[in-house]
Formats: C-alpha cells, structure tokens, sequence
C-alpha cells in the first residue's frame, strides 16, 4: 500500500517538529510549505539526512507552492504568526485570519479530500475561518488545543502526585483561552477521579486550584519563558496524536475543536469537545453532562470564541 501523504502548512518552530515527529512515527511521506523560500527545503533535507541515523524511512519535500500538496490525505497548518509576550491571542487575529483565507484556498483547490488539522492561533476563530475558506466537510476540519491543555494538565498532576504520565487522565473542554475549563471531575489516576483524591489525602483542594490555573495559563507560561515565540514541542506531538488517529482509524477519544451542530445547544461554531477520530475523520462528538459551575465556565470560555468568530466577521464578511 501506498504510503500517506502528509502536508505541513508553515515550517516554522512546529512545522519543523512536526515534520520530524511524522517521520520518526512513520506516518507517512512529508511535504512542508512556506511562504519563507529556503526554510522548508532546509529542514526537510536536514530531516532527511536525520532519518538513517534514526532510522525510518520517509520522503520529504520542502515547498512555497500550494501545487505540490495535491492529494494530500492529512493537513496540519501552523502558517502565521505566533504570540509574542504581551500579545494575547486575539492581537494575532488580524495577521493571522488572513493567513487563513491563503491557506484556505490552496487546500480548496488542492487537496480538497484531506483530514485537515489547524493549529493557527486564536484557535477556535481560525480553524472556524479555515473551514469556511476550504469549503471542506466540517468533520474533515478540527482545531488542535484540548489535546495539548489536557496533555500540560496531566503533566501538572503527574508532577504533583510522582506518577507516571502514563496513568494521569484529564479532561479540558470549551475555547483555548485563559477561560478554557479544566474538567477536575472528569480527571484522575488510574481511574480515582481527582475529588477522590483529595479526600484520600493524595492533595488538597488549593494544590488542585492552581494546577487548574497553571493549566489555563500554561500557553503564556511557555511564552514568558521563551520571549521569542511560543511553545512548539507539546503543541507539534498533540496534533501528531490526532492525525494518527486519522490515518490508522484508531477512534481514539481526543478533546478537539469541532464544529458544533446542536450539541451542547450550540450551533455553527468551533469549540474544544469530546471528539472521536477516525477514519471518517470527526465520527462523533460526545456531549458529557456538566454541572452547573462547569457549565457557567463553559458558557463564559464560548462568549470569549463567539467574540472572535464576531471579530473575523467584521474583518472577512465573506467567511460568514
Ligand atoms: P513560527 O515558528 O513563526 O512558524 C509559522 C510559520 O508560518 C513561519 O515559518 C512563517 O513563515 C509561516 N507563514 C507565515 N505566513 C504564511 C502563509 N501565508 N502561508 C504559509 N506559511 C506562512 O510559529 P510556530 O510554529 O511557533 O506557531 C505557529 C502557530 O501555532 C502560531 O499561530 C501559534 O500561535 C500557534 N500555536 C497554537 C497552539 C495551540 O495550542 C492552538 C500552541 C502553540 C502555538
């Protein structure tokens, strides 16, 4: 059987990451795209020349021309501008919704059958404009954010309790922003959900609080530190998870950004749920019953991605 073919759009810090991490999981054949001439030709090559001392086999190409993305059977965009310190990321908006309608078309045009992963920030509000310039299936188009705010959640509580990652399960839900709500219920080791616990004396309530906020802020933690740009390791290996998913039907349950139609008694908009992946790309959505102090964070996080899907609107009437 042919090998997939897989399409990096933007080469920069994650493009590059995830480049290396498709060919050391074997997913595929890579094309990596850039507006940049140079950057996507050098790091496939340096990738490349990586892949016999690691030893896996794949063909990379380095392009700045949509032409060569044709059939494509995954997409993952990272092409914009990340967020600098001070910038939120609603400041990105602008630049980057533009981005979007590029990339958008070339995919239309191009690869109109691929799984197509976004990665381009404000999340929620690009991967929304990304499936409105593709003119692709909405099951085919999600956001990557849950699976990177759950993975940094997990690595928190695994820190806190010395255990393995390995047997840490969490749960994030609703837009990637400062207001995306960390499901403590929904959350636990090997099983014992985090409430548990803390009555089994394993935490306390205020050590749980902060991991919660740690969480939220875990995006602008990594940027504060690297002042030059924003996280790329954990944001790349997550949405490796999810195309892999795709490509091997595993039907894993992953919180994604997926478009909305009805549930959670939303319509027509992005946001991060419960999401199967498979084959058929966005199989189905799981709505999960929240509480009541759950489902005001969550309604607080989808007035924030409301806002934004407002702000493109306004910019690109067109989109709508
Ligand atoms: P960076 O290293 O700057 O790479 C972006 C690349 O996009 C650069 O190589 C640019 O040349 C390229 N680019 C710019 N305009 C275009 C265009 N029109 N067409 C094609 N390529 C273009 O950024 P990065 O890789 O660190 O981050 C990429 C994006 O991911 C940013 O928007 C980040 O904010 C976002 N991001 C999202 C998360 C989530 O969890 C959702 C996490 C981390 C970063």
């Amino acid at each position: 059987m042919a090998r997939a073919k897989i399409a990096l759009i933007g080469a920069g810090q994650i493009g590059g990451t995830l480049a290396l991490l498709t060919g050391l999981k074997e997913l595929g054949d890579i094309v990596l795209f850039d507006v940049v001439e140079g950057v996507p030709q050098g790091k496939s090559l340096d990738i490349a020349e990586a892949s016999p001392v690691l030893g896996f086999d794949a063909a990379y190409t380095g392009v700045n021309s949509y032409e060569a993305i044709a059939g494509a059977d995954v997409i993952i965009v990272t092409a914009g501008v990340p967020r600098k310190p001070g910038m939120s990321r609603s400041d990105l908006l602008d630049i980057n919704l533009k981005v979007m309608q590029q990339v958008g078309a070339g995919i239309k045009e191009y690869a109109p059958d691929a799984f197509v992963i976004c990665i381009t920030n404000p999340l929620d509000a690009m991967v929304w404009a990304l499936q409105k310039a593709s003119g692709l299936p909405t099951n085919k188009v999600v956001g990557m954010a849950g699976v990177l705010d759950s993975a940094r959640f997990r690595y928190f509580l695994a820190d806190e309790f010395k255990v393995s990652v390995e047997d840490v399960t969490a749960f994030v839900l609703g837009g990637h922003g400062d207001d995306m709500v960390p499901l403590v219920r929904y959350s636990g080791v090997a099983g014992i959900p985090l409430p548990d616990l803390v009555k089994m004396g394993w935490t306390t309530q205020e050590k749980v609080d902060a991991i919660v906020e740690r969480t939220r802020k875990g995006g602008g933690e990594i940027v504060n530190l690297l002042k030059t740009g924003s996280a790329f390791y954990a944001p790349a290996a997550s949405a490796i998870e999810m195309a892999a998913s795709y490509l091997r039907d595993k039907k894993r349950l992953l919180p994604c950004a997926a478009y909305l139609s009805g549930e959670y008694g939303l319509d027509g908009l992005y946001l991060g749920v419960p999401v199967l992946i498979g084959a058929g790309g966005v199989e189905k959505i799981v709505e999960i019953a929240l509480d009541a102090n759950e489902q005001a964070m969550l309604d607080k996080s989808v007035a924030s991605v409301k806002e934004l899907i407002a702000e493109c609107q306004k910019i690109a009437p067109g989109l709508a």
